[in-house]
């Protein structure tokens, strides 16, 4: 195990493999709703294909795709009925392996999504293991004579379902047809190794790992995640010698650091990195569908958090604000109205300017905001329409839409808006879901053609951290106390330093502590880092040695 090396700051230097890993910027891409090559109104994998050079030009080197693996889809693909084949809809294992070849060949990675607690009631495994209890599957689920307990499905509802075959109860931590397996089951564990065996032979560089931390519970002490043999499993998966060039970052709802180090440390050999979700659980609602009036304050706090704690313990850290399962960021906490360009330059300047892997989903680069609907037809995803036929027990229709118009994860899931034509430019037929609300007004083509284009900041910005390793193994520093309305750092290496200054809701005046060059990048072009910054301006620059 190489030992960290020491910056002339003081700042340690991460293990060999979280450098190189830091390089990496991954674009998270929802193939459904991404690219449609052959006009069925859904995207699929040679969709993915004909837009690599956008992204290529974007600054992107890796790919993280959502699953696309055989799949009922009633949870878009998060229930997996066959995980070494790929979904009709998306194309061919053929067009996959063109997709890996494709991506290697340009110098760029894929990840794929792993889901490992879970398949669909229509996978092979479950429709042996429900015909009785005595075949070679019947115990790779959680089968009960009554319900053990009353535990709730993330998607509402009771998580036990009876199931008449078997004449028994099943786990399903989220859609009826998402039964939970069992992982105490050595057979399992050996199963969703050759699947990852299978897929690292096809070439696949990484994987994103589903709700990791639910694949070892605890029934007994009540527990349906963080069980006993968490981290036995995990190192069962990534901790062997096929899996140590693997990029693995586990979707963990871990919120305390020595959960992290347990997942992540270089020396347990299990995760390389794990999204945690503090900030998008805090920003801006109280809870997923109840929104609460926030400002980039909350932001900046929690992503210093966890600056601070990953530094401290050598640990590699991820940045990230949105992906699938949640509303654009800006749209919370910031304006995505007048000031939508602003609030989506000044959020990429916040976060990707940090010490990290940056996440970038599908749509942020051209500053997607909410979408609003005046109808529940409007909606596909299971937790929205589960959540909606809850709440109109309790409220009247028009604010249980409201809620789910703030809340749903369809806000992440519309067709990707290319331009403001018939379809947004992503399909020849009908789309599988509505179109964003305001893909007229926001889409590729109209930002690209924009004085101010969020797509050529994101593109400048990504150039500027990927030619100076200040931004990427540099120390951090934040020079903003707790109270002011912006978030202003600094990142040093061996003598070279940068200043981040990002200017939050208000229009103030800002002067640093040392001189500047001109700014390197700023969202408003601005001539000088110091002044009167607008609402939501950021501005990068050198500082100027020996100040
Ligand atoms: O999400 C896990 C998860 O916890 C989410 O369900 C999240 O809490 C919820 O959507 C917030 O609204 C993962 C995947 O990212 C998600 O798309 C899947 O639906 C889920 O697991 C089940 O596989
Ligand atoms: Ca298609």
């Amino acid at each position: 195990m190489d030992m960290p090396i020491e910056t002339k700051e003081g700042a340690l230097m991460l293990c060999a493999k979280y450098q190189d890993a830091l390089r990496w910027v991954i674009y998270q891409i929802y193939p459904r709703s991404f690219m449609d090559s052959n006009g069925d109104g859904i995207g699929d994998l040679q969709g993915i294909i004909q837009k690599l050079d956008y992204l290529k030009d974007l600054g992107v080197n890796a790919i993280w795709l959502c699953p696309c693996y055989k799949s009922p889809n009633d949870d878009n693909g998060y229930d997996i009925s066959d995980y070494r084949d790929i979904m009709d809809e998306f194309g061919t294992m053929a067009d996959m392996e063109a997709l890996i070849d494709v991506l290697h060949s340009r110098g760029m990675k894929l990840i794929m999504d792993l889901v490992p607690n879970h398949t669909s009631t229509a996978h092979r495994w479950f429709r042996e293991s429900r015909k009785d209890k005595d075949n070679p599957y019947s115990d790779f689920y959680y089968w009960f004579d009554e319900k053990p307990n009353d535990w709730k499905s993330v998607f509402r509802g009771s998580a036990w379902e009876f199931d008449p075959v078997r004449g028994q109860y099943y786990l399903h931590s989220f859609a009826v047809s998402q039964a939970d397996l069992n992982w105490d089951n050595p057979a399992v564990v050996k199963a969703m190794q050759e699947i990852v065996d299978f897929w690292i032979d096809k070439g696949v560089d990484g994987f994103r790992v589903d709700v990791v931390d639910m694949i070892s519970k605890d029934l007994g002490a009540g527990k349906n995640c963080f069980g006993p043999r968490l981290h036995e499993f995990i190192h069962a998966l990534f901790g062997r010698e096929n899996g140590k060039n693997l990029f693995t970052v586990g979707e963990c709802w871990v919120t305390d650091t020595d959960e992290m180090i347990r997942h992540c440390a270089a020396e347990r050999q299990e995760l390389t990195t794990l999204f945690q979700f503090d900030h998008i659980e805090k920003c801006g609602r109280s809870d997923k569908f109840s929104p609460k009036p926030d400002t980039l304050k909350t932001l900046r706090d929690h992503l210093l958090h966890w600056q601070q704690e990953t530094e401290k313990h050598d640990l590699l850290n991820t940045l990230f604000t949105d992906n699938h399962d949640q509303p654009p960021m800006i749209s919370r906490i910031a304006n995505d109205r007048e000031k939508r360009y602003e609030s989506a330059t000044c959020v990429a300047a916040m976060v990707y300017l940090l010490k990290g892997v940056p996440f970038i989903y599908q749509g942020q680069e051209i500053g997607r905001a909410a979408a609003h609907y005046d109808s529940i037809e409007c909606f596909n995803d299971i937790e929205t329409i589960n959540t909606y036929r809850d709440f109109c027990q309790t409220m009247p229709e028009k604010e249980a839409l409201e809620r789910i118009n703030f809340g749903s994860r369809d806000n992440a899931r519309h067709p990707m808006e290319w331009d403001g034509s018939e379809n947004g430019g992503f399909t020849t037929g009908k789309p599988w879901i509505a179109l964003h609300s305001r893909y007229r007004e926001i889409n590729v083509k109209k930002d690209l053609a924009a004085e101010r284009s969020v797509y050529r900041f994101y593109q400048a910005l990504l150039k500027l951290r990927r030619e100076n390793d200040a931004f990427l193994d540099g120390k951090v520093e934040a020079l903003s106390s707790p109270d002011d309305a912006h978030m202003i750092f600094t990142r040093t290496l061996n003598g070279e330093k940068w200043a981040v200054i990002c200017n939050f809701e208000s229009e103030q005046r800002i002067e640093l502590p040392f001189a500047c060059e001109k700014p390197a990048l700023s969202n408003l072009g601005r001539a000088s880092m110091n002044g009167v910054y607008a609402p939501y301006e950021c501005a990068v620059a050198k500082v100027i040695a020996g100040e």
